[in-house]
């Protein structure tokens, strides 16, 4: 793992946190991105080098609106930048670390991602992340 990439957030109105957290930040998100393959619409903000994702779901079974829908808003998961995002996947396997899927999907703000179940990282739904190369 290289740096944290980008903390996601999951609200239930993304019109509305934009104005929060820019409020918040001092400074407007700089893009908004829908992933139609995980449910959601998605803002980021930038401080100090990393990111914040603010993410609003998109249809009820999206992992978001169960995760609000259990827990209410909040951070929802943490995001590593990593280099060769295959091979971070074969060792996190073998550390035994529960992978999510078994190849990267395409994810919001030019990235292939995969995530770690929560339940055998402490509780924390972690994404690692690679940009795409065009
Ligand atoms: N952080 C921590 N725990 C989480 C969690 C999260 N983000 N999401 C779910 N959980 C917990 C639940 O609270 C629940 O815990 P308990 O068993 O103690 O009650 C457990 O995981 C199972 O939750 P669930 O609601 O039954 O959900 P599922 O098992 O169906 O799915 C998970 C959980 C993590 C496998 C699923 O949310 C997933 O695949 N997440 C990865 C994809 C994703 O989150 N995409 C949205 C973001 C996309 C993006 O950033 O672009």
């Amino acid at each position: 793992m290289e740096k944290i990439e980008h903390i996601g957030i999951a609200v239930k109105n993304l019109d509305e946190a934009n104005k929060l957290f820019a409020k918040l930040l001092g400074k407007p998100h700089y893009k908004i991105e829908s992933v139609a393959s995980e449910g959601v619409r998605t803002s980021f903000f930038e401080v100090g080098g990393i990111k914040i994702e603010l993410l609003e779901a998109t249809r009820a079974d999206s992992p978001v609106a169960k995760f609000i829908e259990k827990r209410g808003e909040g951070i929802h998961h943490l995001a590593f930048a990593v280099q060769g995002i295959e091979k971070e996947m074969d060792q996190c396997a073998e550390k035994g670390f529960h992978l999510l899927a078994d190849a990267p999907k395409d994810g919001a703000d030019n990235k292939r991602i995969v995530f770690l179940h929560p339940k055998y990282t402490n509780g924390v739904l972690v994404e690692m992340c690679e940009e795409k190369k065009n």
